[in-house]
């Protein structure tokens, strides 16, 4: 059985990848800040997988909370095989002179300096065993910008280098890097985006069908199922639409 760590699996594309992971040979970390929905995905995959779930339960901002979260797993927990480097938010969708420094500061601090805190811990561990799975979950706002997406495509632009430069580090100690980059894809990404705004949430997907977040866990699924010489690079995923 293989451990793989999501973040971010409280909701979205990391709840659909822990419970799609938990029917295969998976037992699982799954991280976020909000608690109880762990709680109630730990019992969810008990019941229904007969797999094993651990809860880390911290603010993937602070560095403190992640060397505190990565240090506190027992003996058999630390033997990680897959990290999802999945949470990750956009907030606020303004003109560059409008922007928000709190959103800008927040989008940062979770998309590129939480990916690099856990990484910066995870990865000794799987540099340790000479093998392991990093899978990055960027977009497609990281190989191109639209209008009001300036920080929020930024940060999946420093996504997407990173998982180059992170290949590049890791092949070596036969580490994959994988990164996925989805488009328009419906969780509650925009209702964050917007603030709790459900109406202008729900606008986003008016008349198109967008990514279901169970899209995605498919295809971290695929990437992990393949023979150890394979290793996928990149995926890139957008509605019809
Ligand atoms: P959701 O809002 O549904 O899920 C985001 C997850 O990230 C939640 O589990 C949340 O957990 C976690 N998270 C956010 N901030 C923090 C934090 N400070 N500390 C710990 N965990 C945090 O959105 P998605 O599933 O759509 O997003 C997942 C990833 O997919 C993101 O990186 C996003 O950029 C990317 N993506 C999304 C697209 C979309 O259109 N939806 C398209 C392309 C990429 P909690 O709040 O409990 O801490
Ligand atoms: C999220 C997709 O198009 O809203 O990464 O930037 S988009």
């Amino acid at each position: 059985m293989r451990i793989a760590l999501i973040t971010g699996a409280t909701s979205g594309i990391g709840r659909a990848t822990a419970l799609k992971l938990a029917q295969g040979d998976f037992n699982l970390i799954v991280t976020g800040r909000r608690k109880d929905r762990l709680e109630e995905l730990k019992k969810e995959i008990e019941v229904k997988y007969k797999k094993d779930v651990h809860i880390l339960n911290f603010d993937i901002r602070s560095n403190e909370q992640v060397e505190k979260a990565i240090d506190s797993l027992p003996e058999r927990w630390r033997k990680i095989d897959v990290l999802v480097n999945n949470a990750g938010l956009a907030v606020g969708l303004n003109h560059i002179q409008d922007g928000v420094i709190d959103d800008w500061e927040r989008m940062i601090d979770t998309n590129v300096k939480g990916v690099l805190y856990i990484t910066r811990k995870v990865a000794p561990l799987m540099v340790e065993r000479e093998s392991g799975h990093i899978v990055n979950i960027g977009s497609i706002a990281g190989v191109s910008v639209y209008e009001n997406g300036n920080v929020y495509c930024a940060t999946k632009h420093a996504m997407h280098a990173l998982s180059q430069g992170m290949r590049e580090d890791m092949l070596k100690h036969n580490i994959k890097v994988t990164e996925i980059r989805p488009g328009m894809l419906e969780t509650e990404f925009s209702i964050i985006r917007f603030k709790g705004d459900a109406e202008k949430a729900k606008n986003t997907y008016k008349g198109v069908t967008p990514l279901f977040a169970e899209d995605i866990a498919e295809s971290i699924n695929f990437v992990l199922s393949q023979p150890a010489h394979v290793c996928i690079n990149d995926i890139e995923i957008t509605p019809i639409a």
